[in-house]
């Protein structure tokens, strides 16, 4: 149980209290808050799902809009690095599966911002936050796609990191977002095996093709292992979105099953990934892996890795660039509602 809400104190009982010193009105808004808190902590201990229209603590609201809106921004702005790309993609197949994919990504952002206006966060406010630099999105899309072999390199980890991170969303507690999240990670499962075979084309090329794909993957390696959050010992909302069955497995953990997924992955790929200490370890029954570098990545999300100001600009630019769509929407949408109201009164 999770009740912070109702607070006797001791030697009172909650009749004597109402009785004595709590106005009536405001000792039945307390009671109805109670059994609201009491329902709310039973369909999460039952594991069942909250609806938009359900009592939720102001925590719970909170939590939830702080981690949609980063995931939202994240699948905007993770178009960035690849729709680079479109314009250059080496065969008109891999320009259909690219542009497929980037498609993919703005409409999750769209889901996405959808399931946030549900908790009374419109679609303007979420961008304000984007634009402003307030927001966080992830710090993978801080860094620059340098070779095509980077967009297959994306493809195989940062987007096989997103599913690892999204299939235990799928049971989030909170429906709107964990619904929105079965399409989202279907999605992200063909992201994840274009990119893998986009790979494995390429390393049955030229050695200057193996060596573009080993560079990415030395390159963008130890960045996917970051994209799963701080350890578990310093990360200040894993505990709560827990209990709240918001997260379901902890970063660390997820950190670990990807890295166990991805050695074999590897191996049919021949190439190495770049951490001297990464082995098996009979014991635990995982793989252990080296230290990561978490003053780069605080340093990439707090607005100073390679690209953020670049990215930034980019997205900035194409919101303002797209007011034009906006304003002709609204005029269409004015217009037809101007005649629908001029035809319901001659029908009158
Ligand atoms: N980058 O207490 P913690 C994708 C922040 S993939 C930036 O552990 P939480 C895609 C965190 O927000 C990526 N910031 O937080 C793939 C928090 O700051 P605030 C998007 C990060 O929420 C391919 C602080 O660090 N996926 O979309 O319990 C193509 C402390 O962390 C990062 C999602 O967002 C990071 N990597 O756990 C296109 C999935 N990691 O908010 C698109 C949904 C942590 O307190 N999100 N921070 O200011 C989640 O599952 C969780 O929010 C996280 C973090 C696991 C990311």
């Amino acid at each position: 149980m999770y009740t912070q809400s109702f607070n006797v104190p001791d030697g009172h009982s909650a009749s004597a209290e109402t009785a004595t010193t709590v106005p009536l009105a405001s000792a039945s808004q307390q009671l109805a808050l109670e059994q609201a808190q009491l329902r709310f902590d039973a369909v999460i201990d039952a594991d069942g799902k909250i609806e938009p229209k359900d009592w939720m603590p102001q925590a719970y609201r909170k939590t939830l809009v702080r981690q949609i809106s980063q995931h939202a921004h994240s699948e905007i702005v993770g178009m960035l690095p690849e729709g680079n790309w479109i314009s250059r993609a080496p065969s008109l197949k891999r320009k259909a599966i690219l542009v497929a994919k980037v498609q993919d990504e703005g409409g999750h952002g769209l889901y996405l911002y959808s399931a946030a206006e549900t908790l009374g966060t419109s679609r303007d406010q979420m961008l304000e936050g984007l634009h402003s630099g307030r927001a966080k999105y992830s710090s993978i899309f801080n860094y620059p796609t340098l070779t095509w072999a980077d967009v297959g390199v994306v493809g195989w980890l940062v987007d096989g990191a997103a599913i690892m991170n999204q299939i235990p969303l799928c049971r989030c507690s909170y429906g709107p977002y964990a619904r929105a999240m079965i399409r989202v990670c279907k999605e992200e499962s063909f992201h994840q095996r274009q990119g893998f075979e986009a790979l494995l084309a390429m390393v049955q090329g030229t050695q200057a093709q193996k060596e573009m794909v080993q560079d990415a993957v030395n390159r963008w390696w130890w960045k996917c292992l970051a994209m799963f959050g701080p350890p578990d010992g310093d990360s200040p909302n894993s505990a709560q979105g827990m209990r709240w069955g918001i997260k379901r497995i902890s970063n660390d953990d997820l950190r670990q099953k990807f890295v166990d997924a991805t050695v074999p992955q590897a191996a049919v790929l021949g190439v190495t990934l770049p951490d001297p200490a990464l082995q098996w370890n009979e014991a635990r029954g995982h793989h252990d892996y080296g230290a990561i570098d978490w003053d780069e990545f605080w340093a990439t999300v707090n607005g100073n890795g390679p690209c953020n100001k670049e990215r930034l600009a980019t997205r900035v630019k194409a919101h303002n660039d797209g007011q034009w769509v906006r304003d002709a929407a609204l005029a269409y949408a004015e217009k037809q509602s101007a005649r629908n109201s001029a035809m319901s009164k001659v029908a009158a």
